[in-house]
């Protein structure tokens, strides 16, 4: 076998056996979700043809030509009977686009479809998209609102200053997508933009995140705003749905995860907050509930993280970060959480609505002061001891 011959076989074989393998479930003591042994998508599950060029004429050595160096922040829907995710892929150029890869269970046997998605760009062409998030509208059309971020022509002399817009396009299919024009609003900068699944009071319902600059968030924290159509989308007025806060997970910012899930009690949110440490930036992720019937309106703030970066996830191309942007509820109840780390890999968290629920119902909210913090753990402590 010659060199190609053999480095072909081996990184087949590679691919086959990755994307074949049985991911089982961890134990986790918390009671709120299952975690899973093994990444669910990662840089190894990019089809070898996306990297290669397998021609042995033109490539004897049979060398990569176009790295993938990570695949995180996964938009997720169920299509069919199938389970997608659509992640953020980043090339070694530093650009990412975005693919669709199937499952046939929601946990392991992640396939990316043939080719990625050729997003049509806007008017005014963005440099790089990334993060989208899925909705399956009432008015029949699946959305992606993606970050669409475009140099900053304003500072011609900070190769590093940018602009974020809210970038939007529809399809049916997953395969064509119509691009629509950004999200037009007051705000300087939009990131974390989310299409709630329902008409409320005849409008579409946008979640934003209004941004001073393009890291910094100023006063704001995760926003809403009405819009009456999605082509142009326009938001006149963004009202506060969740504010960062001094001393908590969000201190420093945080943004709406995926599309709020419709439960009996109101309608269930995930969320990335941000604190910051001596090591950096540390993101977490936490629930929230709002009203049913005024889902800007939180009703139930449980305190504290839900998923915290753990053991290997807390390493990557941005270390101790972990961030949503998709989750799937099946028809039993069962819900599907996709969350990458340290914006280098996906991972899957199974639950139920009947968890999440007993979660957000019965999980003290952060009283604000350490003095009052014991006194609830104290109280859990005296019931406790009341029960022997
Ligand atoms: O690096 C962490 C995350 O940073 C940004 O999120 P946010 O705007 O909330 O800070 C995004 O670039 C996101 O993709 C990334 O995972």
């Amino acid at each position: 076998m010659n060199t190609f011959t053999k480095r072909h076989k081996t990184i087949f074989d590679t691919y086959e056996q990755l994307v074949t393998q049985h991911n089982p479930s961890r134990s986790h003591c918390n009671g709120w979700y299952k975690r899973f042994k093994y990444p669910a998508l990662t840089r190894n599950h990019i089809p070898p043809g996306w990297m290669y060029d397998l021609n042995p004429a033109t490539n004897p050595h049979l060398q990569m030509r176009m790295g993938v160096n990570t695949v995180f922040n996964a938009g997720a829907m169920k299509f069919g009977d199938k389970y997608i995710m659509i992640p953020r892929i980043e090339g070694y150029d530093v650009k990412s686009f975005f693919a669709v890869a199937e499952s046939p269970n929601g946990i392991d046997n992640w396939r990316f479809w043939d080719k990625p998605i050729q997003m049509p760009s806007a008017p005014d062409p963005e440099t790089n998209v990334y993060d989208m998030r899925l909705t399956h509208h009432q008015d029949g059309w699946i959305y992606g609102l993606f970050c669409a971020e475009r140099k900053d022509v304003t500072k011609p002399n900070d190769s590093s200053a940018a602009v974020a817009s809210c970038g939007i396009a529809r399809t049916h299919n997953l395969l064509e997508w119509e691009r629509l024009p950004d999200l037009q609003s007051s705000a300087a900068q939009q990131r974390n933009c989310v299409l709630h699944p329902e008409f409320v009071n005849g409008k579409y319902l946008i979640y934003t995140r209004p941004q001073s600059g393009f890291i910094e968030t100023g006063e704001s924290g995760i926003s809403a705003g009405f819009t009456d159509a999605m082509s142009p989308a326009i938001i006149q007025e963004e009202v506060l749905v969740d504010p960062r806060e001094y001393h908590t997970v969000k201190e420093v910012k945080n943004g709406q995860g995926p599309a709020p899930l419709k439960t009996e009690k109101g309608w269930l949110h995930l969320a990335h907050g941000v604190r910051r440490t001596a090591a950096g930036l540390r993101y977490v992720l936490y629930l929230f509930l709002t009203d049913l019937a005024e889902p800007w309106k939180v009703i139930r703030r449980p305190g504290g993280h839900f998923i915290e970066p753990l053991g290997s996830e807390r390493v990557g191309d941005v270390s101790n970060v972990i961030f949503s942007n998709g989750w799937i509820q099946d028809k039993d109840g069962t819900v599907f959480i996709y969350y990458a780390s340290s914006d280098t890999r996906m991972h899957v968290a199974t639950t139920s609505i009947e968890r999440l629920l007993d979660y957000v119902m019965n999980t003290p909210e952060d009283p604000g002061k350490t003095e009052r913090c014991v006194s609830q753990r104290v109280n859990l402590i005296n019931e406790n001891l009341n029960l022997s």
